[in-house]
């Protein structure tokens, strides 16, 4: 395990709140400065409210700032936002687009290199060194995920093994032949790899991997746990969002109680989403975002719709960096079966705490102008030999669960195993049939 004292880069990780608070303040200043100058829509909004860029001498003064949302970025498509020529852009990356229009976000030369540095200092977090071979299962394009891991290793000087998604096998026999040390991808990808390792009767001991990076989608403690026996490794939560910069805004250590905020580039806030106020250390809200260390996008206050709290208190592993707890879904994610607020996670948190495999699916649909939600579990292949009388036994005590702990009616449906669509990136568990 590694041990305190593994930092990238110390001077900022491990820096006092003093220094941070100075850091960041002097960033903040020079970025609404530019933001005022180049950016047309937040030099209206803020003439609207009578702030000028003078007015921001502090980080506390972030405050006073408008929010950005999606929809902002939208109205502004595609490039109505960046605050730098054209010509002195280095990438761009894009956003999946599956709720709307895509957005597109881009980064100078030295964005991809504030996003890379972030990128290694989480590779180093989790005990990654120079010597390791970093296997990266992210997908490679314009999503963030391949090319930000990609060149945070390589920032570090490990080597970047560029796998990129799909064909599991292959991953398997390149985790082995190769002798990868650090597997990054999706966890519900992770889940997969493990269970194809499982399948071709590999014992997961004799591969030299150690730890892997996972994030992109919300995953649960009993994930993590089933993951980390699958692979026979320790698996670290990573987030980012392309608006922002891709894997690497925020990574947890080796310590896995939290994941430390690249504060010192992306300035972090947790609001009230209704009435926008911030909120207190422990208490989940909207987490909001300022990029005070970014060129082509310097967004202010941005509304991930992430659902999270934060922590200020010193991290046994030395570093200073705030802590973000694990999300637990998104404002948009979060289901309302019956007038009852439910998150995909708290079901997979449900299901795994009865022994059930992380393979679920839910199905939201409207009868008689009431929800109905279906679970749709697969069966672990002990179950498959089971009688009929004991697989419904089953689906009752899961029923009975969700009742209990998450105050829903559902009905559990069993469903052989591999029955449902393993994924690659990023995996969908709702299907939502109700007209609105
Ligand atoms: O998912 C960037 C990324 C790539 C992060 C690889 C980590 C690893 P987007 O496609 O723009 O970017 O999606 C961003 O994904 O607002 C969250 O809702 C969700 N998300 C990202 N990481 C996590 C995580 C990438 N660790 C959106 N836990 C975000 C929960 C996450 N949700």
């Amino acid at each position: 395990m590694p041990m305190q004292g593994n930092y990238y880069e110390p001077e900022i990780e491990c820096a006092s709140r003093e220094v941070m608070r100075y850091i960041q303040s002097q960033k903040l200043m020079k970025m609404v400065q530019s933001c005022y100058d180049n950016v047309p829509l937040y030099r209206e909004r803020m003439d609207a409210i009578g702030l000028l860029p003078g007015d921001i001498r502090s980080i506390d003064d972030v405050r006073k700032l408008p929010f950005t949302t999606k929809n902002d970025l939208r109205d502004t498509y595609p490039f109505g936002m960046f605050a730098v020529p054209k010509r002195e852009l280095y990438r761009i990356h894009a956003s999946s687009g599956t709720t709307g229009k895509q957005t597109v976000v881009g980064y100078t030369k030295n964005d991809v290199d504030v996003w890379a540095r972030c990128a290694a200092r989480s590779i180093v977090g989790v005990g990654g060194t120079k010597e390791d071979f970093v296997h990266v299962s992210y997908g490679y394009g314009l999503f963030t995920g391949g090319l930000g891991l990609h060149y945070g290793a390589e920032r570090l000087g490990a080597t970047a093994i560029p796998v990129s998604s799909g064909n599991t096998k292959r991953q398997v026999q390149i985790l082995q032949d190769y002798g990868s040390d650090i597997l990054c991808c999706t966890p519900s990808y992770a889940m997969y790899i493990g269970e194809t390792v499982r399948d071709l009767g590999i014992d997961p001991h004799t591969l030299p991997l150690r730890a892997g990076i996972f994030g992109a989608e919300p995953w649960t403690e009993e994930m993590r746990r089933e993951i980390e026996r699958l692979l026979a490794i320790r698996a670290y939560d990573i987030y980012g969002l392309s608006e922002i910069a891709g894997p690497g805004v925020s990574c947890e250590c080796y310590l896995q109680n939290g994941l430390h905020v690249q504060e010192d580039m992306f300035y972090p806030e947790v609001i009230d989403p209704n009435t926008g106020e911030p909120l207190p250390d422990g208490v989940y809200g909207e987490l909001v975002f300022t990029c005070i260390g970014k060129e082509a996008l310097p967004l202010m206050r941005y509304r991930t719709r992430d659902i999270c709290k934060l922590d200020h208190s010193p991290c046994e592993c030395g570093r200073t960096l705030v802590r973000m707890s694990k999300p637990r879904g998104r404002t948009d994610d979060m289901l309302i079966i019956r007038g009852i607020n439910v998150f995909p996670s708290q079901i997979e948190s449900v299901l795994l705490e009865l022994g059930m495999d992380p393979n679920y699916q839910l199905v939201v649909d409207r009868k008689h102008n009431l929800d109905t939600l279906e679970v749709q579990v697969e069966m672990t292949e002990e179950m498959f030999s089971d009688t009929v009388r004991n697989l419904e036994n089953i689906e009752h005590r899961i029923e009975a669960a969700l009742q209990s702990t998450l105050n829903i009616v559902a009905k559990v449906r069993l469903l052989e195993p591999k029955s449902l669509p393993r994924s690659e990136g990023k995996a969908k568990r709702v299907i939502d049939n109700r007209q609105f």
